[in-house]
């Protein structure tokens, strides 16, 4: 029995299911570089060198262990550029009896996968990915008539079916949720350390050239590009973040400072998405370093959440939702994306240093993202497709199972209200709040109308009021539309006609 195993670029883990059995003697394992995974939305450059080194290393280690390995290059003669047509050329290199792959992370991918049996006329075996804690089914299973789906529960699930940080049946300090702690502004003497960065070897600099050259209309800038490629600088990037950041994680979990793209978060979601880190060896390090004391429970906590919460959360939402989540656009928002998403040439000060930052970075963390670029999305009503496009392109740890629930979902409420209790709104304030962007902006948080306001402050109260019908009998919106009800009618007025001449404005 020969066997064609294909493994995709993020199932880079010689611990993936497709890989069990394998028979070094008679299979063969298939990894192939084809331009539609680059293009099926225009990646950052980054994220295209940083997946296709981590393949060209992984498939190192695989023959390093023996294991026969047929490694189909981007400019390799007759690539015909997407997965089914590399997989034909490979049936025709080979007489196999079949094929097995892991199940893909993307519903595209899947949905051409299943196309395979017929097409070949061969068997396809599509193995769970047991690299995430709860499977598919596990999400359905769970998700099954229960009249919410709130992250909170599924959270509480998890804790309880891996023991993390229990206490017998009860959460270690006595809560479940450490959020309350982890919201603070950045004190200003407070000490950021450096991120631990990785300096390109050959593989990675003959790609940085090939993509520069291939796609350099793509977006995003090559010569900043420090992630690890290899499970090894993987590992180094999991140590520097339990020892440097993971005890502040918590506390500035929330907060951002113009200049510094990291903070204490963990930078380790590219590393996660790819295989090249397991969740499970993530949440055990951070886990060690509380039962050492060198974490505070509020920090790892915190962590946990991010990991063995959402992460899995969302993936659950995605694969139980698919392929019609993508349909529901509950705000009707239809606004197309501005062009400053792509330059980054806006005043607002928060969305110049966010989109800079992902530029430069093929990475912004969760608040940048969810209460600046998303938040903004939301309040203008940019038309939802537009806006999970460009979260799709622009992040080197962009997957549709987990961008899309982020975006669709988190950040703006297209869903209705599936996976969050209310929309992530927020006027300039909260941007004010949490980051010192605002300091060197043209536009001023405490001015809510008029010369100087801040666009966030009119566009938030204009969603309040364009969007009435649908979110006014939200009990969590009460308070602001308590207070939109005590507002005057002239005032109210004016902040549509400012808003609709912002918007108006932007160029798309
Ligand atoms: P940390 O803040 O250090 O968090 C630790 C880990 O927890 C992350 O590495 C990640 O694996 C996990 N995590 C944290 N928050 C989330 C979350 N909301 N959903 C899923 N996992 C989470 N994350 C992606 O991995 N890929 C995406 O394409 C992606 N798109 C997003 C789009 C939007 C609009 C928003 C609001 C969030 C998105 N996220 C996405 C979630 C989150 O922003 C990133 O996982 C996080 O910023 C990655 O940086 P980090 O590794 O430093 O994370
Ligand atoms: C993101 C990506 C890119 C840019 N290129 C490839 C590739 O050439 N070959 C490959 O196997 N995978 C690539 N990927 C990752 C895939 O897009 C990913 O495996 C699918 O989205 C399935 O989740
Ligand atoms: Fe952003 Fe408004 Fe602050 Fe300017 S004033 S940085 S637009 S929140």
């Amino acid at each position: 029995m020969k066997i064609l195993r294909l493994i995709l670029g993020d199932q880079l883990t010689s611990r993936i299911s497709a890989l069990e059995d394998v028979d070094r003697e008679h299979d063969v394992v298939l990894l192939v570089e084809v331009h539609a995974e680059a293009t099926y939305v225009r990646h950052h450059k980054q994220k295209i060198v940083l997946v296709l080194s981590a393949m060209r290393h992984f498939a190192e280690k695989l023959r390093e262990a023996g294991i026969q390995v047929d490694y189909v290059r981007l400019d390799d003669p007759g690539n015909t550029g997407s997965f089914t047509g590399e997989v034909e050329r490979a049936l025709g290199r080979y007489e196999v009896d079949r094929i097995v792959v892991t199940e893909p992370g993307e519903w595209r991918v899947q949905a051409m996968v299943e196309t395979w049996r017929d097409r070949f006329g061969l068997p396809i075996e599509i193995r769970d990915d047991d690299r995430f804690f709860c499977s598919r089914a596990e999400f359905a299973a769970w998700a099954a008539d229960r009249k919410t789906l709130q992250l909170e529960y599924f959270y509480r699930h998890m804790r309880r079916k891996t023991g993390w940080l229990m206490d017998g049946g009860e959460p270690a300090g006595g809560q479940w949720n450490y959020d309350a702690q982890n919201r603070e502004a950045l004190q200003p003497d407070i000490d950021i350390p450096f991120a631990r960065r990785f300096t390109p070897d050959a593989i990675t600099g003959a790609l940085l050239r090939i993509v520069g050259e291939r796609y350099s209309d793509h977006f995003g800038d090559l010569e900043s590009f420090g992630w690890g490629v290899t499970r090894t600088e993987a590992l180094v990037a999991l140590q520097d973040f339990i020892t440097q950041r993971l005890p502040m994680f918590g506390a500035y979990q929330d907060a951002m400072k113009a200049g510094e793209a990291v903070l204490f978060h963990s930078l380790l979601s590219p590393y996660l998405n790819l295989g090249l880190l397991s969740p499970q060896e993530v949440c055990e390090a951070a886990l060690k370093a509380y039962a050492q004391e060198a974490a505070p429970l509020s920090a790892v906590e915190g962590f946990i959440r991010q990991i063995l919460g959402w992460r899995e959360y969302l993936r659950g939402i995605y694969w139980l939702k698919m392929p019609d989540y993508t349909e529901t656009n509950y705000l009707a928002a239809d606004r197309p994306l501005p062009s400053f998403y792509w330059t980054a040439e806006t005043d607002l000060a928060c969305l110049h240093e966010t989109i800079v930052a992902t530029r430069r970075n093929a990475y912004a963390h969760h608040i940048q993202r969810l209460m600046v670029t998303g938040n903004f999305a939301l309040l203008a009503g940019i038309s939802p497709a537009e806006v999970e496009a460009w979260y799709l392109s622009v992040y080197a740890d962009a997957f549709e199972w987990v961008e899309l629930p982020n975006t669709h979902g988190m950040a703006l409420y297209a869903d209705g209200g599936l996976l969050s209790s209310k929309p992530y709104a927020a006027s300039g304030a909260y941007i004010d709040r949490m980051s010192d962007y605002c300091q060197s902006c043209r536009y001023s948080p405490q001015i809510k109308l008029g010369h100087g306001a801040c666009p966030f402050n009119i566009l938030y109260w204009r969603f309040l009021i364009v969007n009435k019908q649908r979110l006014a009998s939200n009990p969590r919106m009460a308070l602001m539309y308590g207070t939109l009800q005590r507002m005057d009618a002239e005032r109210r007025l004016r902040i549509v006609d400012e808003a609709e001449a912002f918007l108006d404005r932007l160029d798309t």
